[in-house]
C-alpha cells in the first residue's frame, strides 16, 4: 500500500497550489485527480488576482510568469444609466488587482509540480475517503485499470462543487448554505482587444453585462441569460448585439467585436458549508463555498484557504501542534462570509432580478449614491481588492 502525509483530491487551483506550497516545505503529498491533464488545462473561469493571491503566489514560486504577463489595474468602471463611472482602487486602498487567467495560474502549477516530480494523477477514477474520522485516513482510486489505496495522515478536499470529499461529510455533522440566483452567465472568449482598458461591469434594464479581458489583444466579456437558455440560441452576432446594447453608448460604439474561441454558460450560487474540517478531511476551495462571479472573489478565496491550511499542516509536522489546523474552519469562515455577503451584494446591485421597474429604479438609486460617496465608495474598493490577510494568532 502507498503512503504519502497529504492525499489531495483534485488539481484545481486549490489543490495544485497547496501541493506546491507543501511540497516547498518538505510535507510529501500526491494530488489525485478526475479529469485528464488537457481537460484542466482547458477550463476557462476565473480572471482576477487579488494582491494577497499574487503574494502567495509568490511564495509558491510559480509567479514569474504572471509577474510578466499581468495587467495590473487600480480601478474598474461601473456602467449604468447611460454612462460609465471609474471605481478608482488605488485613490481608496492604495492597492490594485491583477488580470492574469486562471488557466495561465493552473499551468504554472502544474508546470511547477511536474518539473519538481510530483504525484499529480489525472484520470483518477473512482476516488473514495475512508477513515478520516480516526488516525489513520485512506484513500482509494482506480487508475490505468487497477485499483489503488494510498494511507495518508490529513485528505485535503479540493475537489470542487461536484466534488466528492464533501458528500462523504456524515449528515448532520455539517450544515449548508445555499442560495441559487435565477440566471446564469453567458461567457466568450474573444482574440480582440477589450473595448477598454479596465473592466466594466454594467447594469442595464435588459440585464447585467461584464467587459474582461486575458491580455491587449484577449477579450472575455459576460451577459446574463435565462438558466434555461442554451449555446445554439447564441450565435456570435446576438451576442455582440446584446453586449453592445447593454454597455453605455460611448463604451459600445468601440467594441470591436470577432469569433468567439470559447462560449459557455455558468449558473450563479452562493453556497457554504460549515464546518470546513471533519477528522482529517479539509475541505478547501470551491467544494466548501461559492460565490457568484460578480466580485471575482472564488478563486481568491479558495488560495486564502489554501494559505491558512498549508500554514497550520506546516505547524503540525514542525512541532507536532495542531492549534492552526483545528482552527482552520473558524479561521476560513470569518473569511469566506464576508466576500459571500460581497459577491451577493455586487451580484443584486448589476443584476436584473425581476420586470418589475421598481426593482431597477431602487438599484439606479443605490449607483447614484455609491458613486457619489466616498465612503460607500470605500467600501465597494476595500472589498473588491481584497479584505486584509485573517491574523491567524488571535
Ligand atoms: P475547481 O477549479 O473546481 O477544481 C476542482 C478539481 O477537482 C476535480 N475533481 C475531482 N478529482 C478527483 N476525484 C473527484 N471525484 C473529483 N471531482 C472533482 C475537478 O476535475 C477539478 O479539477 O476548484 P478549486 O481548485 O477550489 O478552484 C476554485 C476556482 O476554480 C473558482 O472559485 C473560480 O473559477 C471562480 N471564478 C472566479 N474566481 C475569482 O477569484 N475571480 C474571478 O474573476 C472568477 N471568475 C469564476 C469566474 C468562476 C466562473 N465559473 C465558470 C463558475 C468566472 C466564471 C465564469
Ligand atoms: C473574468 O475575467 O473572467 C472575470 C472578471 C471579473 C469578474 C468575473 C470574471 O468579476
Amino acid at each position: 500500500m502507498a503512503r504519502t502525509q497529504v492525499a489531495i483530491i483534485g488539481a484545481g487551483p486549490s489543490g495544485l497550489l497547496l501541493s506546491q506550497l507543501l511540497h516547498l516545505h518538505g510535507i510529501d503529498n500526491v494530488v489525485l485527480e478526475r479529469q485528464s491533464r488537457e481537460h484542466v488545462a482547458g477550463r476557462i473561469r476565473a480572471g482576477v488576482l487579488e494582491s494577497g493571491t499574487v503574494d502567495l503566489l509568490l511564495q509558491a514560486k510559480v509567479g514569474e510568469r504572471m509577474l510578466s504577463e499581468r495587467l495590473v489595474h487600480d480601478g474598474f468602471a461601473l456602467g449604468f444609466a447611460g454612462s460609465s463611472f471609474r471605481v478608482d482602487l488605488k485613490r481608496f486602498t492604495g492597492g490594485a488587482v491583477s488580470v492574469y487567467g486562471q488557466t495561465e495560474v493552473t499551468k504554472d502549477l502544474t508546470d511547477a509540480r511536474l518539473a519538481a516530480g510530483a504525484k499529480l494523477i489525472f484520470d483518477a477514477g473512482d476516488v473514495s475517503l475512508q477513515g478520516f474520522e480516526g488516525p489513520q485516513p485512506t484513500v482509494r482510486y482506480s487508475h490505468a485499470g487497477r485499483t489503488h489505496t494510498l494511507e495518508c495522515d490529513f485528505i485535503a478536499g479540493c475537489d470542487g462543487y461536484h466534488g466528492v470529499c464533501r458528500r462523504n461529510i456524515p449528515a448532520g455533522a455539517s450544515q449548508s448554505f445555499e442560495r441559487i440566483y435565477p440566471f446564469g452567465w453567458l461567457g466568450i472568449l474573444t482574440d480582440v482587444p477589450p473595448v477598454a482598458d479596465e473592466l466594466i461591469y454594467s447594469n442595464h434594464e435588459r440585464g447585467f453585462a461584464l467587459c474582461s479581458m486575458r491580455s491587449p489583444t484577449r477579450s472575455r466579456y459576460y451577459l446574463q441569460c435565462p438558466l434555461d437558455e442554451n449555446l445554439e440560441q447564441w450565435p456570435d452576432s446576438r451576442f455582440w448585439d446584446e453586449l453592445r446594447c447593454r454597455l453605455p453608448e460611448r463604451v459600445g460604439e468601440s467594441l470591436i467585436t470577432g469569433p468567439s474561441i470559447e462560449k459557455s454558460i455558468a449558473p450563479l450560487r452562493s453556497f457554504v458549508v460549515e464546518p470546513l474540517k471533519f477528522g482529517r478531511l479539509f475541505l478547501v476551495g470551491d467544494a466548501a463555498h461559492i460565490v457568484p462571479p460578480t466580485g471575482a472573489k472564488g478563486l481568491n478565496l479558495a488560495a486564502a484557504d489554501v494559505r491558512v491550511l498549508y500554514q497550520g499542516l506546516v505547524e503540525h509536522y514542525r512541532t507536532g501542534g495542531t492549534e492552526l489546523i483545528d482552527r482552520y474552519s473558524e479561521i476560513c469562515l470569518r473569511r469566506i462570509w464576508k466576500a459571500v455577503r460581497f459577491s451577493w451584494w455586487f451580484t443584486s446591485l448589476t443584476h436584473k432580478f425581476s420586470a418589475d421597474p421598481f426593482n431597477h429604479r431602487l438599484q439606479l438609486a443605490e449607483l447614484d449614491y455609491l458613486t457619489g460617496s466616498n465612503a460607500a465608495l470605500a467600501s465597494l474598493a476595500e472589498n473588491y481588492v481584497g479584505l486584509p490577510i485573517e491574523d491567524m494568532k488571535s
